[in-house]
């Protein structure tokens, strides 16, 4: 018996003419073109010597096919990496050099700057794809035959290394097995009831765990359909919200689509769910959506290790604040942050969890792996939370130093080296402050030489190209030196105090 997601998910399809993919200008994929697809991927994969476990990494825009590459690779039995559109030469230097793919599968418009890359880090082959479904990878694909049976895995096997920064700087790999993938997307088909009529809006990025896991995988196994637009833009999504039953989001999603008159409870009638991830959703945003719509927003927390852990309930009371109980098969508890202590209920510690859903360790990091989990197996996840008297978890902070901004995640650390190493420079200090759209918004206090002519524009232009856009600050600032504690630390806190109302609108 085979442990493969694709198997999985080829099994669970009783009717293949059935759309899978409906996109916002009409291209439509049933469920027997995406197999079709996928195979022809998957023996072009294997015809460029792809064999099980090796990776393919993976940065395209959003498109059908590029969905669709994803299914052809695990298909494969090879491990699909996902990279991030906004990441720039530099970043991806770093991502091929760890991970070390076969195949990197990138736009047409960047493969001149990417394949000599790719060469000079010893991969093999540099492919395209582009939004339309061009590109040279889907030339072979086209020449290739749709029948491939797929690879036999076992249920640790690898099907994705989705990289997450780290608080030290260096982005780590996390592995996530096929059983990490096929047991969480079970239990959310169950746990929000989809079914093979639902059609979900998907506006997310598909090189992260929402929408290619949570998303993705979920509609594929409940033999449902999607309306799957290249990125989110309120406008279209208000115009696409009549035609679905579902949508996923993060906070941004909703705070962007409750300032157009347009959304009311008419044009949602058909919904019958809303879910909100990847960053705190604010009270006021849950109850504000609530009051227009009539629709409780139903807020879940996960990350990329562990896909979901926690989800308010279907039936019954969706706190706003709260992101709802364990899943079925996830514990969940809170300890002690340095001793591991178990704490009881209602006390603030450490998130701690276990079960199917937890990664296999980060790529190549033993001792990173082996740090970030208790001798019996639970996983730190570095949030700050509580479980109250009704069993719902809280998040109420973060014991890393992470920024996220409109659902994707800032390692400060990482801005910092890059600021730190620009001439005249002392020091810098980079924080999250409360931003009305992002969530959060990526700051930077700098510490300059006196003589040093630096200004806020000069080093945002230094930091253009080093640095993915979204992780740029949105404002730079000079202090004459930091504020630190006894012990010498930077007190990062009273920076975010003193900065609170910067982007109050
Ligand atoms: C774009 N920009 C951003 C962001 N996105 N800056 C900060 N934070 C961002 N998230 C930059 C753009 O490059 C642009 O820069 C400027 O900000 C304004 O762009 P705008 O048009 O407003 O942005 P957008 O293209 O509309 O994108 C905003 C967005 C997008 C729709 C919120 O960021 C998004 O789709 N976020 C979803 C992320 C996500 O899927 N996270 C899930 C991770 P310039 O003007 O200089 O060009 S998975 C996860 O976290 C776990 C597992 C979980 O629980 O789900
Ligand atoms: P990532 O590593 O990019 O997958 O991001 C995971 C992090 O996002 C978690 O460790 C949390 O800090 C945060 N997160 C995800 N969902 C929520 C939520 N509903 N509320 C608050 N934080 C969340």
């Amino acid at each position: 018996m085979s442990d493969n997601l694709y198997t999985l998910i080829r099994s669970r399809i009783q009717d293949p003419a059935k759309t899978f993919i409906e996109t916002g200008e009409g291209r439509v994929f049933s469920y027997a073109d995406t197999f079709a697809l996928a195979q022809r991927f998957a023996n072009a994969l294997v015809a460029l010597g792809v064999q099980p476990g090796d990776r393919v990494a993976v940065q395209v825009d959003k498109s059908p096919e590029a969905l669709i590459l994803y299914l052809g690779v695990i298909a494969a039995g090879a491990i699909y990496l996902p990279l991030n559109v906004g990441y720039t030469l530099a970043e991806l230097e770093y991502f091929i050099g760890d991970a070390e793919p076969r195949v990197v599968v990138c736009r047409p418009s960047v493969e001149k700057d990417l394949a000599p890359l790719a060469q000079k880090l010893g991969v093999a082959h540099c492919l395209t794809l582009g939004s339309k479904g061009e590109g040279s990878l889907m030339d072979k694909a086209n020449a290739a035959s749709p029948d491939f049976q797929a690879v036999a895995r076992q249920a640790d096997d690898l099907a994705a290394i989705l990289y997450t920064s780290g608080t030290t700087g260096r982005s780590k790999g996390a592995m996530l097995s096929h059983r990490n993938l096929s047991s969480n997307a079970l239990t959310l088909v169950d746990y929000w009831r989809f079914t093979r009529d639902d059609v979900l809006l998907h506006a997310l990025p598909i090189f992260h765990t929402h929408g290619l896991f949570v998303a993705s995988n979920i509609i594929l196994l409940a033999g449902a359909a999607m309306i799957f637009l290249p990125k989110f833009d309120a406008e279209e999504v208000l115009k696409q919200l009549p035609r679905v039953t579902s949508m996923m989001g993060v906070p941004t999603f909703y705070v962007r689509l409750l300032q157009s008159p347009d959304l009311t409870r008419d044009l949602v009638k058909h919904v019958r769910l809303f879910v909100s991830g990847s960053a705190p959703l604010l009270a006021d945003t849950h109850k504000e959506w609530e009051a227009r719509t009539g629709h409780r927003i139903l807020e879940r927390y996960g990350m990329t290790e562990t896909n979901m852990n926690t989800s308010n309930p279907y039936d019954g009371d969706r706190v706003a604040g709260t992101v709802g109980f364990p899943l079925p098969g996830v514990s969940l508890r809170i300890a002690d942050p340095e001793s591991g202590k178990i704490l009881a209920q209602g006390e603030i510690g450490m998130i701690e969890v276990k079960g199917p859903n937890v990664f296999q360790g980060y790529w190549r990091m033993p001792e990173k792996t082996a740090a970030e989990f208790r001798p019996d197996g639970f996983f730190i996840t570095g949030d700050l939370g509580k479980i109250d008297e009704r069993g719902y978890v809280h998040i109420v902070g973060r014991g890393k130093d992470l920024i996220i901004s409109g659902g994707y995640n800032v390692y400060p650390k990482e801005v910092e080296t890059e600021i730190d190493a620009l001439p005249g420079v002392i020091e810098s200090a980079v924080i999250g402050v409360q931003h009305p759209d992002f969530g959060e918004g990526v700051t930077a206090v700098i510490v300059k030489q006196k003589d040093a002519s630096l200004d806020e524009a000069a080093v945002l232009k230094a930091l253009d190209g080093r640095l993915a856009k979204f992780k740029l600050p949105k404002r730079v600032f000079f202090h004459d030196d930091l504020p630190r504690n006894t012990m010498g630390k930077v007190q990062k806190n009273l920076l975010r105090e003193q900065y609170k109302d910067l982007y109050k609108r």
